[in-house]
């Protein structure tokens, strides 16, 4: 019972205890709310993509059966914005217009929104609208927030380098598609407008459905009870959301809409999209000299709270892991009439990434160098963190020659390139692509509370809300931890603003280290006032009362956290702000083979080597690592939202857009967590959410690229399609 037997919940694999009532089907997301009395909303949406509105009709609308209201822009008079985060010089906020009022910017802008007694009254109320648009340009396309990054002079150093080598990646817009689309139900008593929102973000969704609709924030409650994912795409208020919350204000009933695939795919943030090139300069040894690159990444016809963190990112993280000498980076952004563009699971990091490996890998071909042995040459060592990267970041403490060594010996890297030879003088296409990363994580802060319940059980609290990670299991464990307790003694609240005074929500892969930090401390804060109620009821020095496992100890007396809690509750609040960014790092292995006849590429085997800092639960670990994965083989091989070039949305459902499925995911997966602790955060954590859409891209293209280097040199844009690698097999032929 007493020191030295306490068991250690943090690292332990516990089950998630999420799961249960999910695999029961008791889950309990937006759409199952639905209160006595509750309406129904749909929109209208633009059908085309950028137009004057010259005819709007409505009467049809407001006469279709079970149709309760019909609002259009005259009617809300609202006039707030949504904040918008300018992480880059020039940024700039466009704001979007709740319903789109002379004009519309994008395909399936919110034009109407009808209410009704049923969802499907309300669409055929929605399909009753009339509405006639002039063709005419409606976006200010010479707007273009621009950014630079410059150490050194990049140009001179490039042209006096050995070896040139330049590389351009396109990447397609994708969807960040969680299983659950978005989804509102509002509520209004006249005094409270309380918003049930499928989000990542309840605090800044509060702040902002408050400002929009110009009420107090604490006129507002935001409540995100289960989340089916969300990925960057459930960062940011959206009109859609503003509408039903307005709505539900002015009728006095409950509104509730959920979107559909549809309009998902159509109005909702997308990601990725960046049209990017870099060229490398390397010296006689194969040092890198030099990096310039160009990063133009699209903003869509509005800028969501994150619009410019994928620009950002990429730039700031784009030399990575790997000492180069003088970098000059131009950042450009543009405005579409188009979705708007957000964040991603990685936002900015995986474009990044994928940039450098991609001159990494085509550089050793140039120079005849083994891909490996050429990271080997110029990735930064243990001893150089934390290192200040050329464009200004810190990076936290890593260790990668321990990974990629690590990374060379569980794949058997020697033997397979060896094996490769044999296999394509048999006359397979097959290719080998690792990639190496560093990304930053864990930024900012969070909140956290922990009370002591009058049965000795602990509340937790946190500002960090969910969507599926496993957020209850592994802050139970944080606090069993600390508190020598069992975490099914701990239950975990998030996702509900009324609990807490603010806090930061689910994004950039930070809640584990500044949400966990912030519950580790609150832990400790409870355990300080438990040891100081103790203390000054005895009359003795704080001192000589112990924490041991179960409570409190003061000689041979153990005093359990039920005794204590018989003598009053207690509460300890916490908000903490991370000094720096943890960086997590890692290297992976890809190993693809492609059919000559059909150009499809079949993953083998990754192997991958992850630092993803203190490891809480290395089952949720895995899980995110896999979940990461998934979605990254998704970008690299098969998703891309398409346009027409009137801007006309061309994959606007599941039967065009094509997700990953789980016969399109690798032969295998090797996965190994090497942690080095973070010293970015007392927890010594780093992020694990978005590593596997940063890491595996790269890895799978590079092995594409690798396979099909005996037909082309030639750069794929993305996603890397069976058509584009067959045509790319055809073009030319094949060389020994
Ligand atoms: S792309 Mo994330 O949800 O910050």
């Amino acid at each position: 019972m007493f020191e030295g037997e306490k068991k250690d919940w943090i690292g332990a694999a516990m089950t998630r205890r999420e799961d249960p009532p999910l695999l029961r089907g008791e889950g309990r997301f937006v759409a199952d709310h639905t209160p006595p009395e509750c309406l129904f909303l749909e929109f209208f949406r633009a059908p085309q993509a950028s137009g004057r509105i010259t005819a709007l009709e409505l009467d049809a609308a407001r006469e279709t059966d079970g149709v309760f209201a019909v609002f259009a822009a005259a009617d809300l008079g609202l006039s707030g914005h949504s904040a918008v985060n300018m992480l880059i010089p020039g940024a700039r906020a466009k704001s979007f217009d709740v319903l789109a009022g002379e004009q519309v910017t994008a395909l399936g802008q919110p034009v109407v929104a009808v209410v009704a007694q049923s969802p499907a009254q309300a669409m055929d109320g929605a399909e009753a609208v009339w509405l006639d648009l002039e063709a005419e340009e409606t976006l200010d396309r010479s707007d273009v927030p621009t950014a630079q990054y410059r150490t050194g002079d990049a140009g001179k150093a490039l042209s006096k380098s050995a070896l040139r080598c330049a590389v351009r990646v396109d990447h397609a817009r994708v969807a960040p598609f969680a299983l659950e689309p978005r989804a509102a139900l509002a509520e209004w008593d006249g005094e409270l407008l309380r918003v049930h929102l499928s989000t990542q973000t309840p605090f800044r969704a509060k702040e902002d459905l408050a400002r929009i609709l110009g009420l107090e924030p604490d006129q507002v409650q935001v409540i995100a009870p289960d989340v089916g994912g969300a990925f960057g795409g459930k960062a940011s208020i959206y009109p859609e959301e503003v509408a039903v919350a307005f709505a539900a204000k002015v009728l006095g009933r409950p509104v509730k809409w959920v979107a559909s695939r549809s309009e998902e795919l159509q109005a909702a943030t997308h990601g990725r999209g960046a049209a990017t090139g870099a060229e490398i300069g390397l010296d006689g040894e194969g040092q890198i000299t030099a990096l310039r690159a160009d990063l133009d990444f699209p903003l869509g016809a509005w800028t969501p709270y994150s619009a410019y963190a994928p620009a950002r990112n990429a730039a700031r993280i784009l030399p990575g892991p790997y000492r180069v000498g003088s970098v000059d980076i131009q950042l450009t952004t543009r405005f579409e009439n188009r979705a708007p563009m957000g964040i991603y699971r990685g936002a900015g990091r995986p474009e990044a990434v994928m940039l450098m490996e991609r001159l990494i890998d085509k550089a050793a071909r140039l120079a005849g160098v083994d891909p490996l042995e050429l990271r080997r040459r110029n990735m930064l060592n243990a001893g150089d963190f934390p290192y200040q990267s050329p464009t200004g970041e810190l990076m936290d403490l890593s260790d990668l020659p321990a990974l990629l060594d690590r990374l060379e010996q569980e794949s058997g890297y020697v033997e397979l390139r060896q094996r490769q030879q044999a296999r394509r003088a048999a006359g397979e296409v097959c290719g080998l692509g690792l990639a190496l990363y560093l990304e930053p994580c864990g930024q900012g802060w969070e909140t956290a509370r922990l009370s002591l319940l009058p049965d000795g059980r602990f509340q937790a609290e946190t500002g960090a809300s969910a969507q599926g990670q496993g957020r209850e299991t592994a802050f139970a464990q944080i606090v069993a931890q600390e508190l020598g307790v069992t975490p099914d003694q701990v239950a975990v609240a998030e996702g509900d603003t009324a609990r807490l005074n603010n806090g930061l929500g689910a994004l950039a892969s930070r809640s584990t280290a500044i949400g966990g930090t912030a519950m580790m401390r609150a832990s400790a804060g409870l355990a300080a006032l438990a040891r100081a109620r103790l203390a000054s009821a005895r009359g003795v020095a704080e001192t000589e009362i112990l924490q041991v496992d179960g409570g409190f100890a003061w000689g041979n007396r153990l005093y359990t956290w039920a005794e204590i809690a018989s003598e009053g509750t207690l509460v300890a609040e916490e908000t903490y702000t991370a000094p720096q960014e943890a960086w997590a790092s890692g290297a992976v292995l890809a190993e693809v083979t492609i059919d000559r006849d059909t150009g499809v590429t079949r993953t083998d085997r990754i192997t991958w080597v992850d630092d993803a800092g203190r490891v809480l639960n290395p089952m949720l670990l895995e899980g995110q690592m896999m979940g990461g994965l998934a979605q990254g083989m998704g970008h690299a091989f098969m998703e891309r939202i398409a346009y027409d070039a009137d801007d006309q949305l061309l994959t606007g459902s599941l039967m065009d857009y094509a997700l990953p499925r789980a016969t399109d995911m690798p032969g295998a997966v090797h996965f190994h967590s090497a942690p080095t602790r973070s010293g970015a955060n007392e927890l010594g954590a780093k992020g694990v959410g978005e590593a596997g859409c940063i890491a595996v891209p790269p890895a799978l293209a590079n092995a594409v690229q690798d396979a099909l280097s005996p037909f082309t040199e030639d750069d794929l844009d993305f996603p890397l399609t069976s058509e584009k690698i067959w045509r790319a097999m055809q073009a030319t032929e094949e060389t020994p």
